[in-house]
């Protein structure tokens, strides 16, 4: 079967991008070429494109992978996003990648590109652990393997934060504004949070490069939402089923998306808005509604279904005790959130439960359940401390912690950053103070809630029910 490709003729009723894209130049360089760009930050801007056409092509890097470089490049940097719902699959065609470029093999490249004039946005997908924050300090962690390469060697950047610091002082010696810096992975303030890393990291090499940054450089915060899970043979078989082409990036997500932005861009942005983008003039409130709303009750069922051998996020919601358990977590993380402007959440939150059930999203609990350590804190703890300080409880938050040591402890194959750590603490763990072992653990937990016996003995209550 032939590939996909800029000369495919397609079935009618696959949309197809709605711009020339012979004309299409660069304009974004993209980190992290993984699913959920393609899903969503590149579904958006092919939406922009077809409304209001302009130099916003992108340059989609991977840091690692080659792979997914080499098959956009044998498919004119086309894939298709095939949405699926009860209601039916549909099938999209997505053109706003121009080339796909590998941290691995085109490293020059890709700086050069960001010394650019063209580039004039770099956003990223990297996921939490990729930035090296240290959760105690807000700051760099140097222990990190990519920024302690990075600090080691800023030249020849592997990680995240040297691309970008590299990218920015490149830029400043060829006498051009720094690049829009939007990043887009699911960490609260995150455009502060990656400042902050940077300027840090630019400090070390040369006070006066972190002086530029952080008088001239742009770091919005955004919140991005869809779920795409990993594709799978499934994926593609369907993909061939409705395209009559083979596509090896198709991708399954479900039809919602959003993304809120602060509108603050040094050099011009597409007109993202043409895909639904809602621009905003502080994006945390969203933040926090998606992260604890929709990321913590992710957590909690990832970390529930992988104990009891259920496969998918949509098998865990469909059990009613477990369905009841997301209804009264996402209750007591009402009362730890702002009102949040144009929402009404308690329809975000059916929402919610809805997109958990699409029968068509195969969501593994596997997947959602790796990198706890990374994605608990924002999801879990801050809130846990929120409430603590204010004198509330926090037994819900507890609840999570312990579902997630009682699948540390249960579950062998466990995919994490601190796997080795975690594993040792869960030898170590004893039936009288079952969760001790992790609270050792340096930064697993925040300082507040190790020194907070009141809330450790909740944990170690659920611990034991469990
Ligand atoms: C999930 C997210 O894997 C995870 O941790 O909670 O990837 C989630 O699907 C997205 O944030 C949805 O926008």
């Amino acid at each position: 079967m032939p590939r996909l490709s800029a000369s495919s003729v397609l079935p009618e009723g696959i949309t197809w991008p709605g711009f020339d894209r012979q004309a299409l130049k660069p304009g974004i360089l993209h980190l992290g070429l993984g699913a959920f760009h393609r899903a969503h930050q590149a579904v958006y801007t092919d939406a922009a494109l077809g409304e209001e056409f302009g130099a916003w092509g992108i340059v989609g890097v991977s840091l690692r992978s080659v792979d997914v470089v080499h098959d956009l490049a044998a498919q004119d940097g086309l894939y298709s996003v095939i949405t699926r719902s009860a209601a039916g699959d549909r099938a999209q065609v997505v053109g706003s990648i121009v080339k796909g470029l590998s941290g691995a093999e085109n490293r020059e490249e890709i700086l050069a590109l960001m010394a650019d004039p063209a580039i004039r946005i770099v956003t990223m997908t990297v996921t939490e652990k990729a930035y090296g924050l240290d959760p105690a300090t807000g700051g760099l962690d140097r222990n990190h393997p990519a920024v302690a390469a990075d600090l080691a060697a800023p030249q020849a950047p592997v990680g995240i934060v040297g691309y970008l610091v590299e990218g920015l002082a490149r830029r400043r010696d060829a006498g051009l504004s720094p690049f829009t810096v939007l990043c887009c992975d699911n960490l609260p303030t995150n455009g502060r949070i990656v400042r902050r890393l940077v300027i840090e990291m630019a400090g070390a090499r040369d006070p006066a490069l972190a002086n530029w940054i952080a008088g001239e450089g742009a770091f919005p915060s955004s919140m991005v939402d869809r779920i795409v899970p990993a594709a799978t043979e499934e994926t593609r078989a369907r993909a061939r089923n409705l395209l009559g082409v083979e596509d090896r990036l198709a991708l399954d997500t479900e039809p919602f998306m959003q993304w809120v932005i602060e509108d603050h861009f040094t050099l011009g942005r597409p007109r993202w808005e043409a895909g639904g983008a809602l621009f905003v003039d502080d994006v945390e409130p969203y933040e926090k509604m998606k992260l604890r709303l929709l990321n913590g009750s992710h957590s909690m069922m990832a970390y529930l279904g992988q104990m009891k051998g259920l496969t998918y996020i949509r098998d865990v919601i469909a059990v009613p005790e477990y369905h009841d358990a997301v209804r009264r977590h996402m209750a007591a993380v009402l009362e730890t959130l702002d009102p949040v402007p144009g929402v009404d959440l308690a329809a975000y939150q059916d929402q919610l439960i809805a997109r958990f059930s699409n029968p068509g999203v195969a969501h593994l609990t596997r997947q959602v359940a790796m990198d706890g350590s990374q994605k608990l804190p924002p999801r879990i703890m801050t809130p846990a401390v929120e409430e603590l300080s204010k004198g509330n409880d926090a037994s819900a938050f507890a609840y999570v912690a312990a579902v997630w040591l009682v699948y540390l402890m249960k579950v062998d194959d466990i995919n994490d950053p601190r796997a080795a750590e975690l594993k040792a603490a869960a030898a170590r763990s004893t039936p009288d103070d079952p969760s001790a072992p992790f609270f050792e653990l340096p930064g697993l937990f925040p300082q507040r809630l190790v020194e907070n016996r009141a809330w450790r003995d909740l944990v170690n209550a659920e611990m034991a029910r469990l």
